[in-house]
């Protein structure tokens, strides 16, 4: 298999370089800790490493060293698409270089031969009651598969550690193809016909989505790509493939870590904010019965945080410009429908939202994030149900946690345990400084 063999290809340098660097600079000084980043959520503390992307703050999410634009003009796209294969930034995100169109296809034929999903897990599904969150039954469904794990049945059997990443790579292919599968389900169950889907092996991942999930619109295909290559990957630190990576780091396998990772992309202030942030855009339509003025626009915007609450898909932990996931897809949106009420409020907010957040003065950065607009190209599209938007989410994130998991074992990346401390020793530290 194409992902196999080019993975074992690059490994002996890889290993050769990490060992280098580790046994000869083991003790430079990568960075250091204050107070307030202990007791801030470990903000900007380097301890993590990925070289499967890198979010820069001043310019946003470089995958395997692209930029987004560059992305969606270098990869191999499906004949008649104009957005790339799903299956092509997955090789780019696991190899680092940009495939053919063949190779992009092999990866797509991967996920055809493995996207059948057992009975049992539709089964788990059913048992539950409808109105669970879908996410909740996303993770589940994962963990329900956690059987077929190949990493942990080999494990069992007794490998060498300078394997592990063969059956993780297994898992990984096996969990990503059948990931838009358990989706579509999920969606058709709660909201739909309640059929299980089928995978077509003549379509490509995306085109197979946005059928599986019965939109008639052939726009809905080349916008599955677009989502799902914008959502995989964000560097290691956010909450989803921190929490993936950290549970991986156990060795638990593919299933357990990536349901993990999804318990963290359903909170609202990570991946649930699509949905959050689309139902904020619709109460502005409907409160003014259409695109409001700037001025009611700001009022407006002024009452959500005067009631308390954020304005979803505004500020970032990282970034300090507009995200590029946005502007792509605020461009996508202003290309094929431009007379949006929706698309054209979410573009107004983007001209209002950064200044009150400036007047405030607390976000540290007042530009939107890749949730300021997502929900409302879904919806566009006739995918309505907001609480089924961080699935969406999830299904492009397990690209890039997939992808991580796959290298973290190859390159033999141990346990994560960062040490506490107690308050009093830091009161103790301070006193000294
Ligand atoms: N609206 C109102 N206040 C905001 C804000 C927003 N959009 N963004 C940040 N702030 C506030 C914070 O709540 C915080 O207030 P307190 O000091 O009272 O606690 C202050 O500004 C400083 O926060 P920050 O350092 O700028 O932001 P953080 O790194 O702590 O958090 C994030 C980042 C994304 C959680 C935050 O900006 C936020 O809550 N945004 C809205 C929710 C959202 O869009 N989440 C999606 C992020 C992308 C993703 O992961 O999917």
């Amino acid at each position: 298999m194409i992902l196999h063999e080019k993975i074992a290809e690059q490994l002996p340098a890889w290993r050769e370089r990490v060992a280098k660097l580790v046994k000869e600079h083991g003790d430079v000084v990568v960075d250091q800790v204050t107070i307030a980043q202990v007791y801030g959520g470990m903000r900007d503390i380097k301890s993590l490493v990925t070289d499967i992307s890198f979010v820069d703050p001043a310019t946003g999410i470089k995958f395997r060293g692209l930029s987004i634009p560059e992305v969606l003009e270098q990869l191999p796209k499906p004949d008649g698409a104009n957005i790339p294969y799903v299956g092509a930034i997955f090789y780019l995100l696991l190899i680092g270089e940009v495939p053919t169109k063949e190779q992009a296809e092999a990866v797509e034929a991967e996920w055809a031969r493995r996207a059948e999903v057992p009975g049992y897990v539709y089964d788990v599904l059913r048992a539950m009651p409808t109105d669970t969150h879908p996410m909740v039954l996303f993770s589940q469904a994962v963990l329900a598969l956690e059987r077929t794990s190949e990493f942990t049945r080999r494990y069992h059997e007794g490998m060498k550690k300078d394997t592990y990443w063969e059956p993780t790579l297994e898992d990984a292919l096996n969990l990503t193809a059948k990931a838009p599968v358990i989706a579509a389900f999920i969606y058709r169950w709660k909201y739909g016909d309640k059929q299980e889907p089928r995978y077509q092996a003549s379509l490509d991942f995306g085109a197979n989505f946005a059928r599986m999930l019965g939109v008639p619109d052939k726009g809905y295909e080349d916008l599955s790509r677009l989502y799902f290559i914008l959502h995989s990957d964000h560097e290691l630190g956010n909450v989803s493939a921190h929490a993936t990576h950290l549970v991986g780091s156990a060795l638990s396998d593919a299933y357990y870590a990536f349901s993990a990772g999804l318990n963290g992309l359903a909170g609202p202030l990570h991946g649930l904010a699509n949905q959050e942030c689309l139902a904020w855009l619709i109460s502005v339509r409907d409160r003014f019965g259409g695109v409001p003025t700037r001025q009611q626009l700001y009022d407006f915007a002024w009452e959500t945080l005067n009631s308390g609450k954020v304005i979803p898909g505004y500020g970032h932990a990282v970034l300090r410009v507009t995200d590029p996931r946005f502007t792509a897809q605020l461009e996508y949106a202003k290309k094929h429908f431009p007379e949006d009420t929706l698309v054209q409020i979410a573009e107004l907010v983007y001209e209002v939202v950064p200044q009150v957040l400036k007047e405030q003065g607390k976000a540290k950065n007042p530009a939107p994030n890749v949730d300021a607009i997502s929900g409302t190209l879904q919806y566009y599209y006739g995918v309505r149900e907001f609480d089924f938007y961080t699935v969406l989410f999830g299904v492009g994130r397990s690209l890039g946690v997939m992808a991580n998991l796959v290298w973290a074992r190859a390159l033999g990346q141990p346990i994560e345990r960062p040490k506490s401390v107690t308050t009093a020793m830091l009161e103790d530290a301070a006193a000294q400084a």
